[in-house]
């Protein structure tokens, strides 16, 4: 029997790849705590709409005990009502003839109307996760049309990023991913994003120390760098399981605490590490009593701070793209 009061959750693109495996994560207990009951809130397009009501069917045919109620809508304003956690992904994804900021300019318009949405009806205090591409800016655009919510409040997923580059380390150690502790991302979730070593541990040794440079900053960087055209390449489809279970990890931590190790969350920067105010860019984190904290004082070495010059220059243009949305 469980004892406390239902949260609301809202999910966007709640019939799409990532939803499908996500709800089933949040619907078990995995993100919000095993005795957290939930109110399922999915938001879809018009012509998503047969495809969300099949995907509640299945929901209500697997009878989580946590979840007690559930909503299909594609009213934003029914999906983000008095929410306490939002996932953001519904959007357009990137089609072949697409460049960056075709997706930018293609996908900016939502976040609009979404910020505009929670600003008016969500919790004061909701958790929002932007998975959506562009994330980082996209969480940007939310956070400026929701002027009543606290920019801090409005993150984007780079823990998929993180999650391949403990996959990769702990590959290569022949250890369990759970050995590696530690690594994580700076910037924006794209391919000039820079797992950073320098803090991480491998079976307790520095990552430094088990991993040569010549390895961190050349195929481990490029593999977890070019991870998402690597799926799509062999599975023919874009990454949803691993997304999913990275959007669950970051908001559990987000919600129940990231037991004193480091995280990445792209937010909403405030200068930290030079990085220009406002970006929404990836920190070393650690996350406490529903707060996130960005790590600060480590030592950047030259080659991350090269990295982050490039992000920073790459988020400063897509802001620049964007600037009549904010
Ligand atoms: P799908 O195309 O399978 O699903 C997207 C769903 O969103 C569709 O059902 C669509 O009807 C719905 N949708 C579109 N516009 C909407 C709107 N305005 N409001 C509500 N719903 C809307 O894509 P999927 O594989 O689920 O990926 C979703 C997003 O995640 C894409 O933008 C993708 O690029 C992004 N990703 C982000 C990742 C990250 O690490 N941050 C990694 C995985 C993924 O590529």
């Amino acid at each position: 029997m469980t004892t406390q009061a239902p949260i609301r959750v809202a999910v966007t693109g709640a019939a799409g790849n990532i939803g499908y495996a996500l709800l089933w994560r949040i619907a078990s207990g995995d993100c919000f705590g095993s005795n957290q009951p939930v109110i399922l809130q999915l938001l879809e397009i018009p012509p998503g709409m047969q495809r969300l009501e099949g995907v509640i069917m299945e929901l209500r045919d697997s009878a989580f005990p946590l979840v007690h109620d559930i909503v299909g809508t594609d009213n934003a304003e029914v999906a983000f009502n008095e929410a306490d956690a939002i996932f953001l992904v519904g959007s357009r994804p990137r089609t072949k003839d697409m460049d960056r900021s075709d997706l930018v300019a293609a996908n900016g318009p939502i976040f609009v109307g979404q910020g505009k949405a929670i600003d008016a009806v969500a919790s004061r205090k909701v958790k929002v996760i932007t998975v959506g591409n562009p994330c980082n800016t996209n969480a940007l655009i939310a956070s400026a049309n929701a002027p009543s919510i606290p920019p801090q409040q409005f993150t984007a997923m780079t823990r998929l990023d993180q999650n391949r580059a403990v996959g990769q380390m702990a590959e290569r150690a022949g250890v369990p991913a759970s050995e590696v502790q530690d690594v994580f991302i700076w910037g924006n979730h794209a391919n000039t994003m820079y797992p950073d070593p320098s803090m991480a541990t491998v079976g307790g040794q520095s990552a430094t120390e088990v991993f040569d440079e010549e390895w961190l900053q050349g195929e481990f960087l490029n593999t977890v760098s070019t991870r998402g055209k690597a799926i799509i390449m062999a599975r023919g489809a874009s990454s949803a399981a691993s997304a999913a279970s990275a959007a669950v990890d970051h908001m559990r931590d987000w919600w129940q605490g990231s037991a004193g190790r480091i995280v990445s969350v792209a937010l909403p920067s405030e200068g930290w590490y030079g990085v220009p105010e406002g970006i929404v860019f990836s920190f070393p984190c650690r996350c406490e009593g529903g707060e996130v904290t960005v790590v600060e004082g480590l030592t950047v070495d030259t080659f991350a701070q090269a990295k982050i010059d490039e992000n920073v220059a790459a988020l400063l243009g897509e802001r620049e793209a964007v600037s009549d949305l904010l």
